[in-house]
């Protein structure tokens, strides 16, 4: 995690960031140091993990599913965010929180179909946090038994980490990406409850092989539920469209146990 070199520590302990470079973190694989990492990588994640059973608790109070979007840079998290909303406006109320390390490019874009959307710049921090999300939430006008979509910085490792207070956690690989991104980044897809495979229109101008990525996705996570579709051309949308209702009828009748990916 971007952790080891206590980025995620940059906005509270400067100090403790200047003195972990890259360059220096090989040097600290060693003994007690070492040890001290995986200290501060405990704390920093135990400390997440408070805020988001705060947020947690603020989602189930007003009833607001909780949707964590997670994938390399570039992969269609907006485009997908945008093509849902704008679809789905009759059907559901949404919210968007979105990361970026700089500007506000995509809320603006998704504020522009009609959802009330706030930016996060994180500057180095690669990985939205639970207590980001807890600062969001008071700028966020938010309204009981919406969905709420967190777009996650695009990174395909550190965001893996982090719980949000979400109920679910989607990655979205695109087909231009290679088949063989479940083996390389396999904390992202085993954290995650659904894999959404984007951009298909383009594969037939991609060597990527759809069965073999979906066995390397399941050797990771067996139950990992797939979808596969394109925002662009529209594909596969439908489903895509019954997963988040389905998602959100079982929410607000409790008819299923919940995902917990962090305790209440
Ligand atoms: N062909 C094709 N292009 C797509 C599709 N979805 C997104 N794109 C294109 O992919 C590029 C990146 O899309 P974004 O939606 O900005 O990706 P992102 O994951 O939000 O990117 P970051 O926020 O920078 O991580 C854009 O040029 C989109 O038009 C798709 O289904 N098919
Ligand atoms: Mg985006």
């Amino acid at each position: 995690m971007c952790g080891m070199c206590g980025c995620s520590e940059d906005v509270q302990d400067k100090k403790h960031h200047k003195n972990h470079t890259h360059d220096t973190f090989i040097a600290h694989h060693h003994g007690s140091e070492l040890t001290e990492m995986v200290r501060i990588e405990q704390d920093i994640l135990a400390k997440n993990n408070q805020f988001a059973r705060k947020n947690k608790h603020f989602f189930h109070e007003k009833k607001i599913l909780t949707v964590n979007m997670m994938s390399s840079p570039g992969s269609g998290k907006t485009t997908l965010l945008a093509k849902t909303i704008s679809d789905m406006k009759d059907k559901i109320t949404s919210a968007v929180i979105v990361g970026d390390q700089q500007t506000d490019h995509d809320a603006a874009l998704l504020r522009a179909c009609g959802t009330e959307a706030v930016q996060i710049n994180t500057g180095k921090i690669c990985h939205l946090d639970a207590h980001m999300i807890d600062h969001a939430l008071e700028q966020l006008p938010t309204k009981e038994r919406m969905i709420l979509f967190i777009e996650n910085i695009g990174n395909l490792v550190c965001p893996a980490l982090f719980h949000l207070g979400e109920d679910y956690k989607i990655v979205i690989l695109s087909v231009t990406e290679g088949d063989n991104k479940p083996l390389k980044y396999p904390e992202m897809f085993r954290s995650a409850d659904l894999m959404i495979l984007t951009k298909i229109d383009l594969l037939p101008y991609v060597k990527f092989d759809v069965d073999k990525c979906c066995e390397y996705a399941r050797k990771i996570k067996p139950d990992l539920e797939i979808l596969m579709l394109s925002a662009a051309q529209g594909h596969g949308l439908t489903q895509w469209y019954q997963w988040l209702t389905q998602k959100q009828r079982v929410y607000m009748t409790g008819s299923e146990p919940l995902v917990n990916h962090v305790e209440t």
